[in-house]
């Protein structure tokens, strides 16, 4: 099996795609029979991975069910997205191996990782090396990572941060605007961002409707995220609208 399959596999999608929809799933808010229906139903749309976290989500037991769960019914690679050491679990593909960079507690930034790295290489997950930079503030993922949330009207600072993640030989940037976000990073900041940093680029927080989802692509994005529109029961019609619509933006 290839080291770095899940990333060789995005990659590939993106050359057919030009963005890609990663969905995201809260293990502790929706229940195992209804997440697997949602996994399958939006591989079907053209989604393109699964991601099962949150900066909420600290139930590992529970993850770790919805992530075997899950597995059995779709190809589409499961890619944890940890907010803790307690998001380590087996049986997904890969793991958002993230550093919060502008985090004000080292224990985001560096200790977490170290703590979680042997269960990582123990489950055989593949990790993918992401710097997660939270914008804002008043969000879950902003209160819990202790972060000092990089102002929205400052798109050069988080092209700074991307800058250093990819001096550092991070092959990911995941923009934040946090789960449920009412305001979505702004398409300006997605620009700036996307002329410094040559990787993968995540944009999430917020992201409801097929107008934002198409700015934000159109900026730079190589994929978006979106969770809380189908927690609060969105339809799935809607997310092909979204997801047709930015399989052709750019
Ligand atoms: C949150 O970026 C993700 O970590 C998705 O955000 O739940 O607002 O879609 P939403």
């Amino acid at each position: 099996m290839t080291r770095n399959k899940v990333e060789l596999f995005l990659k590939s999608e993106l050359k057919k795609k030009k963005a890609l929809l990663f969905v995201l799933i809260d293990s502790e808010v929706s229940k195992l029979e209804s997440s697997k229906k949602l996994a399958k139903d939006v591989e079907k749309i053209g989604a393109s991975a699964i991601l099962i976290g949150g900066s909420s989500a600290t139930d590992q037991i529970e993850m770790a069910k919805v992530v075997k769960g899950i597995k059995q019914g779709i190809k589409i690679p499961i890619i944890l997205f940890p907010g803790n050491v307690t998001g380590v679990v087996p049986n997904a593909d890969a793991i958002l191996f993230s550093s919060l960079m502008n985090s004000e507690n080292p224990y985001f930034i560096t200790q977490a990782q170290a703590l979680g790295a042997p269960s990582v290489l123990k489950f055989g997950l593949e990790p993918l090396p992401t710097a997660y930079l939270v914008i804002g503030d008043g969000t879950s993922a902003w209160f819990v990572g202790s972060a000092r949330g990089i102002p929205f009207e400052k798109p050069k600072i988080a092209a700074a941060y991307a800058l250093a993640a990819q001096f550092l030989g991070m092959r990911f940037v995941y923009l934040e605007a946090g789960s449920g976000a009412k305001s979505t990073v702004t398409p300006e900041m997605v620009k700036t961002v996307r002329k410094t940093f040559n990787g993968f680029l995540i944009v999430g927080g917020g992201i409801k409707n097929v107008k934002t989802a198409k700015e934000i692509v159109k900026a730079g994005a190589d994929a978006i995220v979106i969770g809380t529109f189908l927690e609060n029961g969105g339809s799935i019609k809607k997310l092909v609208e979204i997801a047709k619509t930015i399989q052709r933006t750019k």
